[in-house]
């Protein structure tokens, strides 16, 4: 398969003059706005060894004291997570703002020490220290090699460079790393670069994109561990791209300080992982839903879209309002028309949401309020001279809010009454790179300050926080103006641990194939890096899909987690398509309400997979390896994807594509979600997809929760949960279920409801058990839809005989009753809420 790889933008970033003007250029390697030139590491700095001169146990680990006048901790933070810093002399050990949970109570440990050899063990891990040279290795509790150096070049600082060296061979595989280009889930062999980067139109091989997550995952002999190199540097990753026996990672500066966490499961890595950096917050549940946006939407195009959408009843929640919106792009200002009452009105009224971007560059513009609160306050970020730093922005000259301050973030909190007085439900940070159209290399020179006396930070150290920051404020701004709502933060720009505030989008794609395929990898690793709430603009930003490319993108874009059709301003586009679902005629519109209708048909299930990542870091999207790392051939499938727990779509990606091969795991059975048709997991099937077609297999024994169609979230009670149903032997679902909208399930109001479905011989069994009943629910029965099952003898509860009805219509209406479809062996069956007692079901004969 080809590979572009990233390397050959690592060489544009080396040499070529990156372009700081504002990239409004037509789509091309060349022009993508890339930073300043990678460092490298000098190969004979990084040959120099390390000696442990001195042992001291600490109450979680060791301190030790190294040649060069360094030291390392290498601390227990739990039975399977270390956190190892080397450090110069005179220096602390650090937390960065990634870091969420810092008080870990110490495990219980072992400490020994041989001639050669320090040994730290848990019931889980064992950590081997070489002290001569220094060196470290983590092996598991059977004694394998989970990670260890590369002692050759071993770990420590090129000069003001951290850098850590790690063995490898070639069956290892890797994951993570946040936001990257690529066609390839696997990042064996890559040049990863991280510095958030306002990259439009990047392409496959862009090495730096807009958003930076040092976190990354090692696979081999089915054992995962996780690394998470907590430096807000620009920072490098070599993954095996120089050898197969090698990687290193290292930063530009600070300090060498990372975490090592032990699976083996990928799923246990991203729960300690999370636990460490945050997790996302129960979501608002409209935010699930589809969302439309364009830049450069009037304020007639934006209610014209909105009436649009009720019109064709294609489901929407959420209309986005573009930069337009504000007074010359004052931000928290509103623009006349963008602003009006009867507008806003009526968005209201067809129970649209609502959300506005945001911009961090405020106009140099005295007599401006933002402009001389700020200035007044002293709140802008700094040449290293002590004046204010202005740059260019849509503005024209604009002030950089220091948000590195805490009392910035309450200020900039405090300034969104003006976007929430207009009923805005939800806020969107573009731009926090920062991009700055006239500095040098897109953003602010690396001498800019942040912060003042000790904690004074360069723009060079606060560069990849900015964004990370503006979403702390932003999501403050919830907390103090609407303390009872789901915040919805949606930014462009993250660090590690910004899933406790924010939704990540991620910029400015393309309207091309390959952006198309290049969404699932990225998407998926994003996912792996602790942010579940993730979504590319559906149909691509720059540029213009046709119909063909909408249509499939569409079919992608209805199961990400974050599902958005936005795009780029006409001004940029060659072709005046629009990107709404009836821009391309019937057949794509067609094709666009049946898979949005299936999103909100979801709804239920997409939530309680969304519940999940707020409590374990499970993503919404899963690269097949998240379930499968028992199955190697799952290790690079980089165009399919789990849709949560149960559900794996394999679209068509490709231009002119009608079929294409799909691999089911090991281990499972899939049933076609369209036909029935079953296959046994650990093979490659070859599947026609006709344009409206998108491939969707289901994991045998899943239950999947689902409603009926909305037009918004909240248009109609849930009385009736339907639970589409694919049994072998046994089906569980445990059942989350809570307002989706306040903060009152923190007080016990919500609910969990157990599911069972069972095959007893010539039977099956129905069970609900409430385990937890704090929320009052809508729900007054539940359908189970059983798929691929005989015609029923009888069936009922206790002594409560079922009752057959003539269509699923009927049978949803009505408790207590069941409904046979022979054509397609479907049987639904009407079992009251609060029934406790068990449902049989018996049949005629055998099972088919
Ligand atoms: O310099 O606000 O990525 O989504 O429509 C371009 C206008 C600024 C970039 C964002 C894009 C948004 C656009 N913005």
């Amino acid at each position: 398969m080809h590979k572009p790889s990233k390397n050959v933008s690592r060489l544009i970033a080396t040499t070529a003059i990156a372009a700081t003007v504002f990239s409004a250029q037509a789509p091309n390697v060349l022009a993508v706005t890339q930073p300043h030139p990678d460092k490298e590491l000098s190969q004979e700095a990084v040959q120099e060894q390390l000696v442990v001169e001195d042992v001291k146990q600490l109450d979680n680990g060791v301190m030790l004291d190294l040649s060069s006048d360094q030291q390392a901790f290498i601390r227990l933070f739990s039975e399977d997570m270390a956190k190892v810093s080397i450090l110069k002399e005179g220096e602390e050990e650090y937390f960065s703002e990634a870091i969420k949970k810092k008080d870990w109570a110490a495990p219980e440990f072992d400490l020994s020490q041989a001639d050669n050899e320090i040994t730290l063990s848990t019931k889980e891990i064992t950590i081997k220290i070489k002290k001569e040279p220094f060196g470290i290795k983590f092996l598991d509790k059977e004694g394998n090699v989970i990670n260890e150096d590369y002692m050759q070049n071993g770990a420590g600082y090129d000069g003001e460079k951290p850098y850590v060296y790690k063995k490898t061979d070639k069956d290892e595989a890797f994951y993570g790393f946040g936001e990257q280009g690529g066609l390839e889930l696997n990042q064996r062999g890559e040049s990863i670069g991280m510095f958030n980067t306002d990259a439009y139109a990047y392409q496959p091989d862009t090495k730096y994109l807009y958003t930076s997550i040092p976190f990354f995952m090692g696979l081999k002999d089915e054992k995962a561990y996780g690394i998470f190199f907590d430096n807000t540097n620009r920072s490098y990753f070599e993954m095996a791209s120089e050898s197969d026996d090698y990687y290193y990672f290292y930063a530009d500066d600070g300090k060498l300080n990372y975490y090592f966490m032990y699976g083996p499961e990928i799923e246990d890595v991203l729960d300690q992982y999370t636990e460490l950096t945050g997790k996302m917050d129960k979501p608002a549940k409209w935010s699930l839903g589809l969302h439309q946006s364009k830049w450069e939407y009037t304020a007639e195009d934006i209610e014209r879209v909105a009436e649009t959408y009720r019109e064709k009843e294609i489901p929407l929640d959420t209309m986005h309002f573009d930069i337009d919106y504000m007074d010359e792009y004052r931000v928290f200002t509103w623009a006349d028309k963008f602003g009006s009452e009867a507008l806003h009105q009526k968005l209201d009224n067809m129970n649209f949401h609502k959300i506005t971007i945001n911009d961090p560059a405020v106009k140099k513009d005295p007599g401006y309020f933002m402009y001389d609160e700020g200035t007044a306050n002293d709140y802008w970020a700094k040449n290293p001279d002590g004046t204010n730093f202005v740059g260019e922005v849509w503005p024209g000259d604009s002030m950089f809010p220091d948000f590195s301050k805490e009392e910035v973030r309450e200020w900039w909190a405090s300034k969104h009454d003006v976007l929430f007085d207009k009923g805005i439900d939800g806020v969107w940070n573009d731009m926090n790179e920062p991009a700055v159209f006239d500095g040098p290399y897109h953003t602010m020179p690396l001498d800019v300050t942040f912060g003042e006396d000790e904690n004074q930070r360069s723009h060079a150290e606060y560069h990849n926080l900015y964004g990370h920051d503006e979403a702390e404020a932003t999501y403050k701004a919830f907390e103090m103006y609407k303390p009872n709502t789901r915040p919805f933060v949606l930014t462009r720009d993250m660090f590690a641990g910004s899933q406790r505030y924010a939704a990540l989008w991620t910029g400015d794609n393309v309207s091309e194939w390959d952006h198309l395929q290049m969404s699932i990898p990225m998407n998926t690793n994003i996912g792996l890096s602790g942010v579940p709430f993730v979504g590319n603009d559906i149909g691509g930003f720059a540029g213009r899909p046709d119909a063909e490319m909408f249509a499939r993108w569409i079919e992608v874009g209805a199961f990400l987690p974050f599902s958005r059709i936005h795009y780029d301003s006409d001004k940029k586009a060659a072709v005046k398509q629009g990107q709404e679902p009836w821009s391309f005629g019937e057949e794509v519109e067609d094709i666009s309400k049946k898979y949005i209708e299936m999103r909100y048909k979801l709804m239920p299930y997409l939530y309680n997979t969304f519940i999940e990542a707020s409590e374990d870091g499970t993503p919404v999207q899963q690269p097949l390896v998240y379930q499968f790392q028992e199955d190697e051939n799952t290790y690079n499938i980089s165009d399919q994807f789990m849709f949560g727990e149960s559900m794996m779509i394999a679209p068509v990606i490709k231009e002119g594509q009608t079929e294409r091969d799909v691999y089911l795991p090991e281990g499972e059975t899939w049933v076609d979600y369209w036909t029935g048709e079953e296959f046994k997991g650990g093979q490659t099937i070859h599947t026609e997809a006709e344009l409206s077609h998108l491939p969707i297999y289901v994991k045998k024994d899943s239950m999947i929760p689902t409603r009926e169609v909305q037009q918004y979230t909240g248009e109609k009670p849930m009385e009736n949960l339907v639970f589409d149903t694919y049994l072998e032997e046994e089906a569980t679902y445990s059942f989350y279920e809570d307002d989706g909208a306040t903060l009152d399930h923190k007080d016990g109001e919500y609910n969990i409801t157990n599911f069972k479905v069972e095959r007893k011989g010539k039977h099956i069994e129905f069970t609900n058990k409430n385990e937890v009943t704090g929320y009052d629910t809508e729900i007054e029965s539940y359908t189970l839809k059983l798929n691929g099952e005989n015609a029923p003898k009888k069936i009922k509860a206790a002594r409560s005989k079922y009752k057959e009805v003539d269509s699923i219509k009927e049978v949803k209406e009505n408790q207590e009753t069941y409904f046979y479809n022979e054509e397609d062996e479907t049987l639904y069956v009407n079992v009251p809420a609060d029934e406790d007692k068990k449902v049989k079901i018996q049949f005629k004969g055998k099972k088919k």
